[in-house]
């Protein structure tokens, strides 16, 4: 990159992280109030500044970084991860993991960069998508003789070596993924996890003799991204197809999880399972023989899901104390807080603390205690609830002499005191509740957004009030562009997110809410990230 358009970089970044609230903005390291600003509540100093409902996007940035999930970078669109946001990525990981393993998925790695020669015979599908490629030019002074691509994706890196490596039919089927970061250098907007220019996903790319077997496949990862989304992260998704415009053009049907972000009234890609056809295999000639001895063309698919589930979880879950994690994906899933008073025993306190902690840690619970004795109870209650931590124990002189502890759960705040007897039994349980809750309660908020319109001016009334739509469509790309045009503006255009796998009946002779045709399916629509 020229030196220019560096600076202009690094200040965008600069622009974007101040947007959040500072980036710098130290979560009060001393644990004293800054004094005169807006944002500093109490003696605590860790308030947000901004409110979910009120200003969402300046929510977003400040919750992430608060939340210390996140911080900015001199490069825009590129963010840290912290610890707090890669051991949830880690237990989305290992589930997943486990999952493609029983399916006989196999991980592997290939290199990041992409010799442009490759990437070139992709150019059909690449065309939409070159812009966002990034290129290493020079290695220290001097220019590369041939520049390199970073993968964006990795078809074109990886099918090569499935022409290489697949012959006849007992090569079949090739299953492979590999756990990664990608680089897609985007211009709008960019998001922490949302939208970001570097990102961490997997993506699996599997071969097979047969279409009947790559079409088995393509559902049963996307019942896997359905699991991560519902099971793990307490968010309900919509299963369904991509229209021909969506889908990923370089293949044959793409799948995809959806899921609605009720603040902003848009739609999110959750993750995508593409059936590719017989495509990428006429490109890179991966060919074999069958076992009648005929030469034949395999069926692949392709499959992600990224970080962006994790930014998905933060808009959904949120709250204006900070962030509210689903406790499956909470790496500290209780925090136990000494209250000590002045004349109490304060070892009593502590030991207390301790011998929760064991016991929630011995039956399988990820407790811990904070004994920092720089901060006050107080403060301590905002910090971990600013990290969402879904359950506080407190443990005072009371709770010691009635031999109790008191539990608050951070999804809905709700005190309940707990004997220490069976502490584990009734802690495990409460977990599991809170979990629920927060799948109903956002799955509450979704259903009160969809709207079933019939025509255009019920279509762009809903779109006005921000819900997700489901109309009779006509199925027909030109409509989709129309629609597209018609609606857009400031706030950005109506696409479709998906037809739901899980159709409602079509009354008899309905018509399409946009061109009046016959309507074939129903279709989500709306705004979308
Ligand atoms: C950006 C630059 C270059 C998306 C890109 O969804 C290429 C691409 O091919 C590109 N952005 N895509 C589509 C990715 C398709 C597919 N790849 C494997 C997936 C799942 C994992």
């Amino acid at each position: 990159m020229a030196g220019g358009e560096d600076k202009k970089e690094t200040k965008k970044a600069g622009a974007e992280a101040k947007k959040a609230g500072g980036g710098a903005k130290k979560a009060n390291a001393n644990g004293g109030g800054g004094g005169k600003k807006k944002e500093v509540k109490k003696e605590t100093g860790l308030g947000l500044s901004n409110k979910k409902d009120e200003n969402f996007g300046e929510w977003y940035s400040e919750v992430v970084v608060n939340g210390e999930m996140i911080e900015y970078y001199d490069i825009s669109g590129c963010y840290i991860l912290r610890p707090w946001t890669m051991s949830i990525w880690e237990i989305m990981q290992e589930f997943f993991d486990v999952e493609i393993k029983k399916m006989k998925i196999k991980n592997c790695y290939f290199p990041l960069f992409v010799s442009p020669g490759v990437l070139q015979r992709e150019k059909d599908h690449i065309e939409g998508f070159a812009p966002e490629v990034a290129w290493v030019t020079k290695s220290g002074e001097s220019d590369l003789e041939v520049p390199i691509a970073i993968r964006p994706t990795s078809e074109t890196v990886m099918y090569p070596y499935y022409s290489k490596w697949i012959r006849g039919h007992r090569d079949l089927p090739l299953k492979l993924n590999q756990w990664c970061n990608v680089v897609r250098w985007e211009f709008s907007n960019p998001t922490p996890f949302i939208r970001s220019r570097e990102f961490l996903w997997q993506e699996g790319h599997t071969a097979f003799a047969t279409k009947a077997e790559a079409d088995e496949e393509v559902l049963q990862i996307l019942e896997l991204y359905r699991r991560i989304y519902e099971e793990y992260l307490a968010i309900p998704v919509i299963k369904g197809k991509k229209s021909e415009l969506e889908k990923f053009a370089g293949g044959l049907y793409t799948t995809s999880v959806e899921a609605f972000v009720p603040n902003t009234g848009r739609g999110i890609q959750g993750a995508t399972s593409h059936c590719l056809g017989q495509n990428f295999a006429k490109m890179f000639e991966i060919n074999f023989e069958n076992d009648k001895g005929e030469k034949a063309m395999v069926w692949q698919n392709s499959w992600a899901y990224s970080t962006r589930t994790i930014g998905v979880m933060v808009m959904v879950h949120g709250d204006d104390k900070g962030l509210v994690l689903p406790p499956k994906v909470a790496s500290v899933q209780v925090i136990v807080v000494p209250v000590p008073y002045k004349d109490a025993d304060t070892q009593g306190i502590f030991d207390a603390c301790t011998t929760t902690v064991n016991t929630l840690n011995d039956a399988g619970i990820r407790a811990e205690a904070d004994f920092r004795d720089n901060y006050s109870p107080g403060w301590k209650y905002s910090h971990w609830e600013m990290k969402g931590v879904p359950l506080r124990i407190e443990i005072g002189p009371k709770d010691l002499a009635n031999s109790q502890v008191r539990v608050v759960r951070r999804d809905n705040s709700a005190k309940i005191d707990i004997p220490m007897a069976n502490l584990a039994e009734q802690v495990k349980d409460l977990l599991v509740t809170v979990q629920q809750n927060l799948y109903d309660v956002a799955k509450q908020k979704r259903d009160a957004c969809v709207q079933i319109v019939r025509t255009w001016d019920e279509f762009i009334d809903a779109l006005g009030q921000r819900k997700l739509i489901l109309a009779p469509w006509c199925d027909e790309e030109e409509v989709e562009k129309d629609v597209k045009a018609r609606t857009k503006g400031e706030m950005g255009a109506c696409k479709t997110l998906c037809s739901p796998f899980d159709q409602p009946k079509l009354p008899e002779g309905a018509l399409c809410f946009a061109s009046g045709k016959p309507a074939t399916k129903w279709t989500y629509w709306g705004r979308s990230y």
